[in-house]
This record gives structure tokens, sequence and C-alpha cells, in this order.
């Protein structure tokens, strides 16, 4: 441990130094750093699977409250990630108030609250072919209602935010009326819309594929937009990484919505094909980058409520690791942004020198800033490296041996 600590020292003493010979703040970079928020969805907590199979790592949280205490110890090893966004009703609690205070006992808020309308559990309507935009009225009614008591127990746990992604849309031709959906839509976002507490804000997530194939009802950034602004000003777009067609530029896209005050937050997560949920930032970590150096832009940052969030699935790694790594990577990329001259580049792309607008960029991309991500988790009580503090303390086998190593939570 001497040893990780006189490193971790020297490693930091160095980089520190050379920030400040930039011109940067060190101190500040590291409040900004060590102060993100990551939300934990409770679905990641477990195994997930392919239409395939699911292959369980064991010691996986059997209930809300054991999610919770995976999102502590996640909380206390990296402390950035203090709050956890459930996915109703598989996570509806049998006792709320049970829950509330389990929360507040362990540190841990609830970040947003997630309506379920992409699958039928027991309703009297089927969702089968869609929700807030069915042609049927008693549908689109069941699914608003459904909206309205996810916020109600996102109310009773002091949740402040409702995030909406449909699964309504068509697979055929034909099978739709593009614009009387898009009318039908609207209505329903309002009335969900009008129930929301003051302080509540409302996102609405877009894709542009799956489950659906010809036509997804919300499938992009601007009709996202466009039915947030038929509701009011505390609707928002959700921006989830991996809900985008292949190579589609989202450090631009975060830039527009950035521009109209329109970005409510953040699904992380990484793809190489489609939404393939994998680790944030394992396969593109410079466009997490650039994603990143659009968000530090000066005055956009923490100027608004944002809602960071990893949405990933964990089919292969231990999950606990695999949300460790993704913590880890975002941190880094938002330190890697801290580091970019910003002048400097203003400067290039005003003279239109392109080679050295990329140099600037490449110059804080290749900075190693892993030693900063690392003395801001020491000094907010975390760890210098809690990937390998989770290994030494033997935690996945702790909770093998507590919950065994079958054990799966409804919804994952
Ligand atoms: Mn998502």
């Amino acid at each position: 441990m001497k040893t990780v600590n006189t490193a971790h020292q020297k490693a930091w003493g160095y980089l520190e130094q050379c920030l400040i010979d930039k011109g940067l703040e060190p101190d500040l970079m590291l409040r900004m750093v060590g102060q993100i928020d990551i939300a934990i969805p409770s679905w990641a907590l477990g195994t997930g699977g392919t239409r395939f199979g699911r292959f369980g790592c064991g010691g996986e949280p059997r209930t809300l409250a054991e999610k919770l205490n995976d999102v502590a110890v996640l909380n206390r090893l990296t402390r950035c990630a203090g709050s956890i966004s459930l996915h109703i009703p598989w996570d509806k609690p049998s006792h709320v108030d049970d829950i509330r205070d389990y929360a507040q006992h362990l540190g841990i808020r609830i970040g947003s609250v997630n309506s379920n309308t992409f699958q039928d559990l027991g309703e009297a309507q089927s969702y089968k072919f869609g929700s807030l935009s069915h042609v049927n009225r008693m549908v689109r009614e069941q699914a608003v209602a459904h909206n309205m008591e996810v916020v109600e127990i996102g109310k009773a746990l002091g949740a402040e935010t409702l995030s909406l992604w449909l699964a309504d849309g068509s697979s055929y031709p034909g099978q739709d009326d593009f614009m009387g959906r898009l009318d039908r839509i609207k209505n329903s976002l309002r009335e969900i819309y009008d129930c929301l507490p003051d302080n509540w804000q409302m996102l609405i997530e877009y894709k542009p594929f799956e489950p659906h194939f010809y036509s997804m009802c919300i499938p992009d950034w601007g009709t996202a937009w466009l039915l947030a602004r038929e509701c009011g000003p505390r609707a928002l777009v959700l921006v989830d990484l991996g809900h985008h067609l292949p190579n589609t530029n989202i450090a631009q896209i975060v830039a527009t919505l950035l521009w109209k005050g329109a970005l409510g937050g953040f699904h992380f997560n990484d793809s190489k094909y489609a939404d393939d949920d994998l680790t944030v930032g394992c396969l593109r970590p410079y466009d997490l980058y650039l994603i990143f150096c659009e968000l530090t832009k000066e005055n956009t940052w923490s100027t608004q409520k944002r809602n960071w969030m990893i949405d990933a699935s964990h089919n292969l790694k231990d999950p606990l690791e695999d949300l460790i790594q993704s913590i880890e990577n975002i941190q880094i990329a938002l330190a890697k942004s801290l580091c970019l001259d910003r002048k400097k580049l203003a400067l290039a792309q005003e003279h239109n020198d392109i080679a050295l607008c990329e140099q600037v960029l490449l110059d804080a991309y290749l900075t190693d800033m892993r030693p900063l991500v690392a003395e801001a988790r020491l000094r907010s009580g975390g760890m210098a490296n809690p990937l390998s503090s989770f290994r030494d303390e033997r935690i996945r086998e702790k909770l093998i041996g507590e919950r065994g190593s079958q054990s799966k939570a409804s919804g994952l």
C-alpha cells in the first residue's frame, strides 16, 4: 500500500507541476473531477444478458435494498456514485418509507425514476403496438397513469427527475401514421408534464432503431426537443450515447442541445455497432473526450442541473467492476477536457489553422490525467485505485457468500 501511495504521490506531484506550468488550476480541476455525480442504474448492478442467454457472476443484488448496498460500495470506493436510478415497476418498493430511510442511511440519493412501457407486466392493456402514442385511447391512458404512478413513487423517495424512453414505433411501412402518432405522443407527454411537481424535470430519451426497425416514434434529438418544447421548460432531452446510428457526431449534437439549453442529461455507455451498452470509454475514448470538451465549455458546465447516468449492460464482466471502470473513464475524459487550452484553440480556429486546432485538442487528450483522478478521489475519501481495492477487499466473494452464487434480481 505504501508503495502505491509513494508512486501516486510522485505521479501526482509531476502532473500538478505540469498543469501549473500550463497555466491551469489543479485545485479547481480536482474539485470538478471529484464532484461529478454519476448515477448508477439499478438494472446495471446485476449481470445482463443477450437474447441468447445470461451467465450470472453470483452475489448479485436480489432486492432493492441490496441494490442500494451495491451502490454504496461503489460510492465508498469512488466517491462519485452517490445516487441510484430506478426502473418502475422492476424496483417498485413494497415499503417506500423504508427504502427512502435506508438510502438516506447509506448516503445514497434517488437520481431519476424511469417508467416502463416497453413490456407487458400484467396490465389490462397491452403495449405490443405502443404506449403513449398508441391508437387506442385506453392504452394511452394506462401509459400516462403508469408514468404518474412512477412520479408519485419518485416523490416519496426524494427523486426529482422522470426519465422516459418509449419503445413506440413501427416495423413496416404504412403500419402507422407518422403525424398522427406525434400528435398522440405530444398530448400524452403534456398530460404527464402537467402533473410533475415544480422542482421536477422530465427527460425525453431518443433512439433511431430497436425494438422497431422501420420507424421509432422519437428517433432523434430533434424530435425529442420538439416534443419537450411542446411540454414546457422543465422537459429536456436525454442523450444516450448508444442511441445513435454508427458514426453519428454526438459531440455536435451535445453542442447544439447546449446552445438551446435543451440538454437534460446523459446515459453513458460505449458501442461498436449499435446499442451495445459496453463499458463507458472502452472503445471510443477520444469521442467521449470530445463530448466532454463541449460539456465543460465556459458557462455551460455546472450552470444547469444535469443527470449523469451510466446506462450499460454487463454480460461478461463483474457488473461492479464494469461500473468502476465506467466511472473512471468518465472522470478521465472530464479531466482531459479541463486540460484543453481553449484560448489557443479559439485563436487557431480564428486563423483556420486546422493542424494546430487538432494539435491543441490532442495535447490535452494525450495528457495522462489518471493521477489527478486518483488524487481527486483520495481527497474525497475514496480509493486511489478502486478496481484494485474492490479485488483486494474480495468484495465479490463476500457478496457471493451473503447472497449465493445464483442470485439474480427481478427485471435484470
Ligand atoms: Mn438509456
